[in-house]
Parts: structure tokens; C-alpha cells; sequence
């Protein structure tokens, strides 16, 4: 019996993918390589510094840690500048009503996002009220596919992992949600998220009354 929902952000609940992306582009420029969106998926749902050495790996580049703190700082400047043009209309077709229904359902709602910009993003996105706990990377140690932030969620929400339902677009993500001993609901392709209980193509397909058959 499912008690509490916990959503990822990006590519769940709206496409910060693509401002990641011109900052990575713009980043990865400056050393010569050519991003591209194919390049992009590899980013997805993993943290910033490991995104960098993805970018980095594609130039065969090696850094000491200190250069690669400053460059990912840099690169996140850049994403800050860019979401701040983020508007409540950007949020996917259908998340703030099943956001709501969740509530009218009683079931407990958390975000778990491995972006330290998280809290930034939901506020632009004007839905801050509709969640009861939000857990962001800055709170974390191990990024996903590791269940800690998964784990803390529910551990904020005060319920069993076992009565948790997780929505992610990432494999890694499904990965940590899994680990955590928790039900996922993957949000994209069969090919990639083959490994959910459920796949839908879009997070407001999924039906809340059909919680019991996951
Ligand atoms: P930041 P999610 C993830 O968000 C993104 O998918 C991933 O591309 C990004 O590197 C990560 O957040 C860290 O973001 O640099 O803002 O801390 O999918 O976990 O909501
Ligand atoms: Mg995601």
C-alpha cells in the first residue's frame, strides 16, 4: 500500500536538462569539444562534478581537483543565469493537478533531486506549497544510482521506504529508487528504464487510482 510519493525534478516534474546543457556546451566549448544532445543523456541525473568529468572525458582531458571545482562553479553560474528565466509555465502538462490530487489522496508528496539548485527551480516554478519535504544535493553524500537521497526523503516524509513510489526519468535514478526497496515509476523509454515496476512517457500519465496494482 502505497503512502507517499517522491518525485525527481528534472525530466519528471520540468526540462532543466536543457539549461544544463547550454552551460555544459558553453563550458566545454572553451576546451575545444562539441557537446551534443546525444552527449546530454549521459548527464542526466548524475551530479554536476561527475557531469564535468563526463565533458571532460569526451575531450580527454585531465584536470587537477582544484581546476575542476572552479570549472564547475563556473558552469553553474552560467545555470543559474539561465534558469532564472524559468516560468511556472514550463512545468510539464499535468504535474501541479496530479501534485494536488496526491494531496486530496492523502498521500505524503517529497521531492528528491540530485541538483543543489533544486529549491531555486521549484520556487520559479510557483509549487513549493504542494510538496511536504524537499531533499536536494546539497543534502546528500552519495549521488544516485546510491538510494541515500531516496532514503532521506521518506526518512523526512516518516514513511517505510516499502510504501514509497518514486517517479524518475533517469536510470540511475530508477537504479537508486530500486536500491532504496522502493516502487518506481520510469518516465521515458522501455529501452532505457527498462528496470521500473512501470513506464510512462510522461509523468501525468500515470493514474493515481491504479497505485494498488504497482
Ligand atoms: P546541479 P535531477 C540532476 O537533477 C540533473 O538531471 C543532472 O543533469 C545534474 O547534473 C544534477 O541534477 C546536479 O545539478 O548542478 O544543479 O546541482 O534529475 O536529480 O532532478
Ligand atoms: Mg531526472
Amino acid at each position: 500500500m502505497i503512502e507517499a510519493v517522491i518525485f525527481d525534478l528534472d525530466g519528471v516534474i520540468v526540462d532543466t536538462a536543457h539549461y544544463h546543457y547550454i552551460a555544459w556546451k558553453r563550458l566545454a566549448s572553451e576546451f575545444g569539444i562539441t557537446l551534443t544532445l546525444q552527449h546530454n543523456e549521459l548527464l542526466k541525473g548524475v551530479s554536476r562534478m561527475r557531469s564535468l568529468e563526463i565533458v571532460l572525458e569526451l575531450g580527454n582531458i585531465q584536470l587537477p581537483e582544484a581546476e575542476k571545482e572552479a570549472l564547475a562553479d563556473k558552469k553553474n553560474k552560467w545555470f543559474i543565469e539561465y534558469i532564472e528565466s524559468i516560468r511556472p509555465e514550463e512545468i510539464f502538462a499535468g504535474v501541479p493537478a496530479m501534485l494536488a490530487n496526491c494531496r486530496k489522496q492523502q498521500l505524503k508528496v517529497a521531492l528528491a533531486s540530485s541538483s543543489k539548485n533544486a529549491p531555486r527551480v521549484i520556487e520559479l516554478l510557483g509549487v513549493a506549497n504542494l510538496f511536504d519535504t524537499m531533499v536536494d544535493g546539497t543534502m546528500i553524500t552519495h549521488s544516485k544510482p546510491d538510494p541515500e537521497i531516496f532514503l532521506l526523503a521518506a526518512k523526512k516524509l516518516n514513511v517505510t521506504p516499502a510504501k514509497c513510489l518514486v517517479f524518475e526519468d533517469a536510470e540511475a535514478g530508477v537504479e537508486a529508487a530500486l536500491a532504496a526497496g522502493m516502487k518506481c515509476v520510469g518516465v521515458g523509454s522501455p529501452e532505457q528504464l527498462g528496470k521500473a515496476n512501470i513506464i510512462v512517457k510522461q509523468t501525468a500519465d500515470f493514474d493515481l487510482n491504479s497505485l494498488d496494482k504497482i
